[in-house]
């Protein structure tokens, strides 16, 4: 098994984000979309047991629109804070995350938020995240409205179905 390291300062949200895996996804980041405007969609959050601290929220962002446009924050009631996070894999073969002020997407692009990739960390969770229930976000854009949509609450191990 790989290392994973993590900035000190964010160390304690490393069980939320370490996912027991040392891989970091690499998806198509040239896949083109089309929609009307910024269109959210595969929106789920990990679960979580009681007192567990950190979760993390996923989805994929459609620009369907004609100017480059960026996610710049998430509000969640259900944990204290929600930061966006990068995850990169670098020549040691460890995976960091790093926090990031904002997650582009170019027009006609997908923008995927998933398990070892770029994710919204969830921290200071108000109460367990039970598997099958769904639960309300906010999605913030530099230029595009607001989204709000239901997420999907689902088992870590769900995430694992279509991983080799
Ligand atoms: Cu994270």
């Amino acid at each position: 098994m790989k290392n994973i390291v993590f900035p000190s300062f964010i160390a304690l949200l490393a069980a939320a984000c370490s996912n027991e895996r040392s891989e970091v996804a690499h998806h198509d980041q040239d896949a083109t979309c089309s929609g009307d405007g910024i269109v959210v969609s595969d929106a789920w959050i990990r679960a979580a047991r009681p007192g567990q601290p950190t979760s993390a929220a996923y989805f994929a962002l459609c620009n369907g629109g004609e100017s480059e446009d960026a996610l710049v924050s998430f509000t969640f009631s259900g944990a204290q804070a929600a930061e966006l996070h990068a995850t990169s894999l670098s020549e040691d073969a460890t995976v960091s995350m790093t926090p990031t002020d904002e997650i582009a997407v170019s027009p006609g692009k997908v923008a995927i938020l998933e398990p070892e990739g770029q994710h919204v960390m969830l921290i200071g969770l108000n109460a367990p995240l039970v598997d099958g229930e769904t639960s309300m976000a906010t999605l913030s854009f530099r230029n595009a409205p607001d989204v709000t949509l239901e997420f999907e609450i689902r088992d870590a191990a769900s995430d694992h179905q279509n991983h080799n």
